[in-house]
């Protein structure tokens, strides 16, 4: 159930930011039983155009145990839901209220990395806004995405400050008729800092805040019907949580990674989540009906303590609540689908290259997050491809600490760990590579030629300097 205070509080903070032309499309009505209050804020393409004011400015927000003012965009947290379809044009006007610069990435979308689409060297500074405008390829895959400030140096801050929110793009795989008749809820998940915590865990590790918070609230209750299908479409938009998902007496089955859909449900006990990653996951309600917790199971993201890194504080311990799934009503048990969509296959290499993600000391800087030995900069181009080929990625992990591995633009097949073959075969841009593990992607430099970026997508991280930039070349 939408928590009425704090959709109040978010309201009140949301027509501040009315004269940017965003509030005529708010607050749609929705059946009060979805949890969802950003589908109140749900801002869908009309006749292949979606226009949107989208300000940046903190604000005043309501959220149990949380300090009262957090970053938003429009006064909302998460930001507004944007809905697309393959061809539509996407015309974006970001103002910027913050006291830093910021700007826009659309994490996932396979669109050019230049110009006014995902351009994150636009640097939009206090008081200025830039217009954000792109066309979506008729193409282009459905799947749930994330939208995000990516300003090398104040990523991080926006981000764990409380900036971001989804962009779903409908398609083929919400055709598939099991999946059309489940209830679908997307989850934005996002730990906040308590009204005590300080200024959370720390940058080394990433911070985190204490408290979890699913589409701005802490611990909603969804409602579903018993024997029905659940359809949950979860984004990690948190700086640095990993979260660890498990739901009491279920199993989840998993339809699509990031931005694209499986050949084939496959089965999952609990689902690892890190920042930037998405999963869409299908649940057969217990017909006999009941209340559920969706937990997050602890997780470690120090691999091997004793090196020399004391225990963040917020390591968590034990299973906390993030939302409780419970049964109103029942119907049929429904069937999960025997198919889904055709995954291709990316063969012939043309060559392998090798990252490796580490921490160390630069003279003069102090403690960086380092690719290959390098801390970012902006001028240097660490990677030159040619646009069509298909490269192998070693994505090598000499640290203490987990580093997940984002690639703006194109998407990535993992090949194997360890040298173990991936057991299915999925596309993904965010790629978990644990402290002393080798993961070897593939990826191929499809249709846009331009400088864009890769990078640890611990934000706190690639503030710190774990970002190359890639040349795509034409
Ligand atoms: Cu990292």
């Amino acid at each position: 159930m939408i928590s009425r205070r704090s959709f109040l509080a978010l309201a009140a903070g949301g027509a501040a930011a009315a004269s940017a032309g965003e509030l005529r499309h708010a607050w749609s009505a929705r059946p009060q039983r979805r949890i969802n209050p950003a589908a109140t804020s749900v801002v869908r393409s009309k006749a292949g155009l979606l226009k949107l004011d989208l300000v940046a400015q903190e604000m005043p927000i309501s959220i149990p145990g949380t300090s009262r003012r957090a970053l938003t965009y429009n006064g909302l947290l998460p930001g507004p839901q944007l809905e697309l379809e393959p061809g539509d044009l996407v015309q974006l006007e970001l103002h910027n209220r913050l006291k830093n610069p910021t700007n826009l990435h659309f994490h996932g979308l396979h669109i050019p990395p230049n110009g006014t689409a995902d351009n994150v060297f636009l640097r939009v500074t206090p008081g200025q806004k830039q217009s954000y405008s792109f066309t979506l390829p008729d193409n282009h895959p459905a799947g749930l995405f994330y939208y995000h400030p990516h300003h090398h140096g104040t990523v991080a801050d926006q981000v764990f400050g409380g900036l971001g929110g989804a962009l779903l793009v409908r398609g083929e795989l919400d055709r598939i008729p099991e999946v059309q008749a489940a209830q679908e809820e997307v989850l934005v998940l996002k730990d906040l800092l308590a009204a005590n915590e300080g200024s959370g865990s720390g940058v080394m590790l990433g911070r985190e805040g204490s408290i979890l918070s699913v589409n701005g609230q802490v611990n909603p209750e969804l409602q579903v019907a018993a024997g029905g299908l659940l359809r949950l479409r979860l984004l990690n938009a948190s700086n640095a949580r990993f979260w660890r998902l498990a739901l009491e007496g279920h199993t989840m089955h998993l339809i699509a990674t990031d931005g694209g859909a499986l050949e084939q449900p496959v089965p999952l006990q609990e689902l690892l989540l890190v920042p930037g990653e998405r999963a869409d996951v299908l649940v057969q309600v217990a017909p006999e009906g009941g209340r559920f917790r969706l937990n997050n199971l602890p997780y470690k993201r120090l691999g091997r303590p004793g090196m020399g890194m004391r225990r963040p504080v917020t390591d968590q311990h034990q299973a906390d609540i993030v939302a409780t799934v419970s049964t109103n009503g029942a119907v049929t048990p429904q069937p999960l689908p025997q198919r889904l969509l055709r995954v291709e296959e990316i063969s012939s290499p043309v060559r392998t290259r090798r990252f490796v993600m580490n921490h160390g000391m630069v003279p003069s800087m102090g403690m960086a997050f380092l690719i290959n030995g390098e801390r970012y900069s902006h001028a240097r181009i660490d990677t030159r491809v040619r646009l069509g080929e298909t490269e192998d990625w070693e994505l090598v992990n000499t640290g203490v600490m987990d580093h997940p591995f984002h690639l703006h633009v194109n998407p990535m097949q993992v090949i194997s760990r360890n040298g173990r073959p991936e057991p299915y075969r999925a596309w993904r841009d965010v790629v978990l590579v644990r402290s002393g593990e080798t993961v070897r992607v593939r990826t191929r430099f499809n249709d846009f030629a331009g400088k864009s970026v890769y990078h640890c997508h611990i934000f706190d991280h690639e503030d710190l300097g774990m970002m190359g930039n890639i040349l795509i070349e034409a």
